[in-house]
């Protein structure tokens, strides 16, 4: 008997000894296993005689008893400290401060296009766009451009691998030009047309690249086709505009005498701040004109009937103007810490 009680304590230190369960198994089968102690003692019971043998094996299995009891509180205890290590390990604090999600925000340039196209709209001009690959003929024969002229050189236009007809166009007259075939394609018939008016925003692509210059940048182009639609009207409507653009009243707009093959005449459009770091400087920043005879008539319209104005800015520059950023390129390479300034 002693030596039973002896068995069961020492049973138990083995269980509480053992680390995790293959350890815990292990002990077990150095007790109730094939040849464990219990075992062999069950197997020495065939040699005493039935009286002994009973008292012997009902001590033997109430000793097994109290050992698979011990075996069982100690697999129930491994367990749960498994458990506890395990919800220790990937434990969650929910009470910390979440990552927050950074807001986004409108590139600087994106935001100088709305504003654009809010201030045009406000007088009644529609936002059109148009294909960035275009053709020959849309981007410069419609416009007046002579076949020779330098701007159709492969030196300041993409063309498209072993395609002489079709570029990456150069500006946004193109979908201004396809507007005025679709505005006479819907109201031509009639006995006079309706004003068009539009504006035409978008990426342009020049083969030039340096600090002022990105081989894609923005444009846009403006037109308002009527029938006595003039210089004056021009001028007012681009004043008008700038001095929304920039909020200032006293900014001074000057019209200074120039060249384009799609206007006649034409003019640079050149403005002075007031007061600020440019005070007194003229800066050009868009250029203008009556739209050519020869661009109306490749557009399907009446130049003895009709007349327009057209004009034509780089909102690059009007951005940079506006936010004092010296250098183009900062808008094209995506580094958020630069980006991340215009909200
Ligand atoms: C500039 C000059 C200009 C135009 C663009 C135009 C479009 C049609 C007909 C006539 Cl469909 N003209 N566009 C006219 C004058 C100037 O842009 O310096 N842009 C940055």
């Amino acid at each position: 008997m002693d030596n039973l009680d002896q068995l069961i304590q020492q049973a138990e230190g083995e269980f509480a000894a053992a680390a995790d369960s293959a350890q815990l198994e292990q002990a077990k089968a150095r007790y109730l296993g094939k040849s464990g102690s219990l075992t062999e003692r069950l197997k020495g019971l065939g040699k005493l005689d039935p009286e002994a043998r009973r008292e012997a094996g009902a001590a033997i299995n109430r000793v097994k008893e109290s050992i698979e009891r011990a075996l069982e509180a100690r697999r129930q205890a491994l367990r749960e400290a498994a458990l506890l290590a395990q919800l220790a390990a990937e434990a969650l604090d929910v009470t910390l401060p979440g990552r927050g999600s950074a807001a986004g925000g409108l590139h600087p340039v994106s935001r100088t296009l709305e504003r654009i196209e809010r201030l045009f709209g406000s007088i009644g001009f529609v936002a059109v766009d148009g294909p960035e690959i275009e053709t020959d003929w849309h981007n410069f024969t419609a416009l007046n451009t002579p076949e020779n002229h330098p701007a159709r050189s492969m030196h300041d236009t993409f063309y498209l691998e072993g395609q002489d007809e079709v570029l990456l166009r150069t500006h946004t007259s193109p979908v201004q030009v396809r507007a005025m075939q679709a505005h006479v394609a819907r109201f031509g018939h009639l006995d006079s047309m309706p004003e068009l008016r539009i504006i035409a925003p978008g990426r342009v692509y020049r083969v030039d690249s340096d600090a002022t210059h990105s081989p894609m940048f923005h444009q846009v182009e403006g037109l308002w086709i009527g029938e006595k639609v003039s210089f004056a009207d021009l001028k007012g409507v681009i004043a008008d505009f700038l001095r929304k653009f920039f909020e200032s009243e006293d900014l001074q707009v000057r019209f200074r005498p120039s060249f384009f093959p799609f206007t006649e005449p034409s003019a640079e459009i050149d403005v002075a701040f007031m007061s600020g770091a440019l005070e007194g400087r003229w800066l050009e920043i868009a250029g203008c004109g009556m739209v050519h005879p020869n661009v109306l008539r490749f557009g399907g319209i009446d130049p003895e009937r009709y007349t327009g104005f057209a004009f034509g800015m780089g909102p690059d520059r009007l951005t940079m103007l506006r936010y004092g950023v010296t250098d183009l390129r900062l808008f094209f390479e995506g580094d958020l810490r630069f980006l991340g300034q215009f909200r």
